[in-house]
C-alpha cells in the first residue's frame, strides 16, 4: 500500500476488464494463494488474467507478474485498492469503487446499500442524522465499546506543527521558499536521493518545534482509558499520542513515525537515531556507514550544502514518502475498522490514500463523526460534522462528558 493520491485517469485498463473480473470474484478467490510462493499472507488479482500473486511485503510476486506479462493493474484483497504498475501509483474509478464496494460485501458479509461511506452519492438522498446528544449519551453510558480514531495532521496544528494543506500556515504553501519543482516533492524519495536538504529543513523545523500533546491527543487517551477506544489509526508522524500517554498497541501510524530509521539503499537500519537528529538540526545529510566505510565517526557526512552531489546511503527516517509502502502494523489493522461501533474523524483532508479507504470499510449503519474545519466529502447515514476549531470541539466534548482533560500549556 502507497500513501499517495489515486490516479483517477489510468490509461491501463478497461472499466469492461473489470466487469470480467466480477466472474472470479468470490470468497474462495481472496483465499486463493499466492501463485507463485503459495503464501496466504497477502495477495494481490491482476485484473487481466485474474492471477493471484502477493505483494512485495512477501515475496513481491505480483510485481515479478507485471513484468514477466505487462498486466497493469492488480487489485487487493488486503485493502480493496487497486495499485498500476505502469503508472506506478494507486488507481481509482467508479468502476474500481463499485468493484471495491462488492469485495466488502463478500469478505464482511455487508449489503451494499449498507454502504455508502464515502460514496460520490448526487441525488437528493435525505441521510439519517446522528445528534450529538446521542454522541454524548453513547459515550457517557460506555454504549459505544469499540471506538476508531482517525486522525490527521489537523489535530497537531494547535501544538505547533503545521498540517499540509492548509493555504498560508500549511506546509505546502512554507516549502515554496525551498524551492522545490512542486510542494509534494519534498517528500519524494527519488527527489529526496538528489536532494535531501528541503526534506532536512521541514524535519529540522519539526524537531525544533519540541510540540507537547494537546486536547485532542488527551482525548484519544481518555477515550482508552474509559476502555472504549478500539484503536486510533493516525497519520501523523509526530508521536503525540504516546506522548499523551495512548500505549503503542492503540496506535496504527499510518505513515509512520521518527523513533526509527534506515538507509535508502542497502535498507539497514540506522541505530544512532540521535546522531541522525543531530545532522537534521545541523544542516548535515546523514549516511550509512554500511554504504559510506570512509565516513568518520560521528557520521561526518562532508557535503553540505551542495545539491549536485549524488548520495550514496542516505538516511531517512521510518515516515512514508509518496510512493512508498506502508507499514504492516496498517495492513494488520486495517480491516479492524469495521468493527468499530463507533468512528471519530479528526484533522484530515483525506487526500490520502489509501488511509482514506478506511471510512469506505464502514457499514452504513456506524455513526461517524467528523471534528474538522471543513468537510472533505463525506456523506452519509447517521453522520455527525461538527464543525470549527478541534481543540474548542473535543474540550467541549470532554466538558459534556464531565472529563477534566490534562491542560496543553
Ligand atoms: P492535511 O491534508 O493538511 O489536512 C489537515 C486538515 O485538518 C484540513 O482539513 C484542515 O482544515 C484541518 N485542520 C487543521 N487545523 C485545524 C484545526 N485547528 N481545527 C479544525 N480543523 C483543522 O493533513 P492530512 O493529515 O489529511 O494529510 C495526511 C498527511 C499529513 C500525512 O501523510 C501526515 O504524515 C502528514 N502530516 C503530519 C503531520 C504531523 O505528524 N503532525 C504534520 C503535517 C503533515
Amino acid at each position: 500500500m502507497f500513501a499517495i493520491s489515486p490516479k483517477l485517469d489510468c490509461p491501463h485498463y478497461q472499466d469492461e476488464q473489470i466487469m470480467r473480473a466480477y466472474a472470479e470474484f468470490n470468497r474462495d478467490k481472496f483465499c486463493s494463494p499466492c501463485g507463485h510462493c503459495s503464501s496466504v499472507k497477502e495477495n494481490w488479482m491482476c485484473f487481466e488474467c485474474k492471477e493471484v500473486f502477493c505483494s512485495r511485503f512477501v515475496e513481491g510476486h505480483m510485481a515479478m507478474h507485471n513484468e514477466t506479462t505487462r498486466h497493469p493493474v492488480a487489485f487487493s484483497f488486503s485493502d480493496g485498492s487497486a495499485w498500476c504498475y505502469e503508472c506506478d501509483s494507486y488507481v481509482y474509478s467508479n468502476s474500481i469503487r463499485e468493484f471495491a464496494m462488492k469485495f466488502q460485501e463478500i469478505k464482511f458479509g455487508e449489503s451494499k446499500q449498507d454502504n455508502q461511506a464515502m460514496s460520490n452519492i448526487t441525488s437528493e438522498n435525505q441521510f439519517i442524522p446522528f445528534e450529538y446528544n446521542e454522541l454524548i449519551t453513547g459515550i457517557k453510558s460506555k454504549q459505544f465499546k469499540k471506538i476508531a480514531v482517525l486522525t490527521g495532521a489537523g489535530i497537531s496544528v494547535a501544538a505547533g506543527i503545521p498540517d499540509f494543506r492548509t493555504p498560508g500556515t500549511g506546509l505546502y504553501s512554507r516549502v515554496a521558499k525551498l524551492g522545490l519543482p512542486y510542494p509534494e516533492a519534498v517528500f519524494n524519495l527519488d527527489f529526496f536521493r538528489a536532494n535531501p536538504y528541503p526534506y532536512y529543513q521541514v524535519r529540522k523545523e519539526f524537531l525544533l518545534c519540541r510540540a507537547k500533546p494537546v486536547s485532542a491527543h488527551h482525548f484519544i487517551k481518555r477515550l482508552n482509558d474509559e476502555g472504549q477506544l478500539m484503536m486510533n489509526y493516525s497519520q501523523n508522524i509526530d508521536d503525540l499520542e504516546l506522548d499523551a500517554g495512548l500505549p503503542l498497541d492503540k496506535l496504527v501510524q499510518a505513515h509512520g513515525h521518527m523513533r526509527t530509521a534506515h538507509c535508502i539503499d542497502c535498507r539497514a537500519v540506522y541505530d544512532d537515531i540521535n546522531e541522525f537528529n543531530k545532522c537534521i538540526e545541523e544542516g548535515r545529510v546523514c549516511l550509512c556507514p554500511y554504504c559510506n566505510p570512509d565516513i568518520g565517526e560521528g557520521n561526518n557526512a562532508k557535503p553540505s550544502n551542495q545539491t549536485e552531489v549524488t548520495f550514496k546511503g542516505l538516511i531517512k527516517p521510518d515516515t512514508v514518502f509518496f510512493g512508498e509502502a506502508l507499514p504492516t502494523s496498517f495492513h494488520k489493522e486495517f480491516t479492524k475498522v469495521t468493527e468499530a461501533d463507533l468512528v471519530i474523524v479528526m484533522g484530515t483532508s483525506l487526500k490520502v490514500y489509501p488511509f482514506a479507504f478506511l471510512l469506505q470499510f464502514l457499514s452504513g449503519g456506524v455513526p461517524v463523526v467528523l471534528i474538522n474545519r471543513e468537510n472533505p466529502g463525506i456523506q452519509r447515514d447517521h453522520f455527525l460534522f461538527l464543525e470549527g476549531d478541534i481543540q474548542e470541539i473535543v474540550e467541549r466534548i470532554a466538558r459534556d462528558l464531565d472529563w477534566t482533560l490534562p491542560s496543553s500549556k
